[in-house]
């Protein structure tokens, strides 16, 4: 269905595989269209996603700069705007999605793994955002994610240097929340994707957009914010089911209602 993109459907997870190996996964507009389509139509039923890059070693390296060579003023402006668009729609998608970063994740490589709600690497992944040496900066909403992630004089010092880093230094500054071997990242992503998917998808939902939404608020707008989404939570019948379940020692499978 996709040239460049391998969707597979594990129970309520759902895995999208970037597939470029000639350009070792670079994102051109072509992956841009195919992704933003695969987010508006993932399969029923799923309550986790998970992107990686197919092959034992990029992630994805970044925007594809044989397409970004030529391009003028404005053509740089929706070229940024695209990639932009579809990493905001990973961002504020309702499920979770986790980053298994399986090698490099440069340039837009590292901004669509910050767009995920959590990332998690092989021992071979290497992160940078290198693009002040190609005369460009992140333009797939990097400067505003990195700091965010690893504090605003890292985030500098990663950019302005356009330093790549190791996994294990990934994992010392809190760009990612654990480093596994090769082998092992797409299991452990898929333990993850399906110790979340048991909870209540609606309250899993609601917790990211809190999260996502309280971050940039005062903090009385946002303890209201999450007051008003608690309380919602006592509108499904996940709730009624998830306490009931717990009140008489029973396991409980939530609807998602
Ligand atoms: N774009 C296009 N092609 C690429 C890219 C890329 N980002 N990365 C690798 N490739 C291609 C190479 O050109 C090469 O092709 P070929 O075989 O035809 O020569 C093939 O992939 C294999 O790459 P290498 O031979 O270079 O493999 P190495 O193992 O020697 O090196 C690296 C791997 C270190 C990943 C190296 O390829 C590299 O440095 N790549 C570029 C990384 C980079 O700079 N990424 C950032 C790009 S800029 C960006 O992402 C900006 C995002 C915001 C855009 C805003 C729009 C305006």
């Amino acid at each position: 269905m996709y040239e460049h993109l391998k969707i597979d459907q594990n129970g309520a997870v759902t895995t999208l595989t970037i597939s470029a190996p000639k350009s070792l996964n670079a994102l051109n507009s072509t992956i841009l269209g195919e992704l933003n389509n695969a987010l508006d139509n993932l399969p029923n039923g799923t309550r986790a996603l998970i992107i990686t890059g197919d092959g034992e070693k990029s992630f994805v390296a970044g925007a594809d700069i044989s397409e970004m060579a030529h391009l003028s003023l404005n053509e740089g402006t929706a070229f940024g705007k695209k990639g932009a668009d579809v990493f905001r729609k990973i961002e504020t998608l309702p499920i979770p999605v986790i980053a298994a970063v399986n090698g490099f994740a440069l340039g837009g490589g590292c901004e669509i793994a910050m767009a995920c709600d959590i990332r998690i690497c092989s021992s071979n992944a290497r992160f940078g955002q290198p693009e002040v040496g190609l005369g460009i900066i992140p333009g797939f909403s990097g400067t505003y994610r990195l700091a965010k992630l690893v504090g605003m004089g890292m985030a500098k010092q990663l950019i302005f240097t356009g330093r790549n880093i190791k996994a294990d230094e990934a994992l010392r500054i809190g760009l990612v929340n654990a480093v596994y071997e090769p082998a092992d990242l797409l299991p452990a992503a898929m333990q993850m994707a399906e110790s979340i998917c048991k909870n209540a998808p609606i309250a899993v939902a609601y917790a990211k957009q809190c999260i996502n939404e309280e971050y940039d608020l005062p903090a009385d707008e946002a303890i209201a914010y999450e007051n008003n989404l608690f309380g919602k939570c006592f509108a499904t019948e996940d709730q009624k089911n998830g306490m009931k379940a717990f009140l008489n020692k029973e396991q409980v499978e939530f609807q998602g209602k």
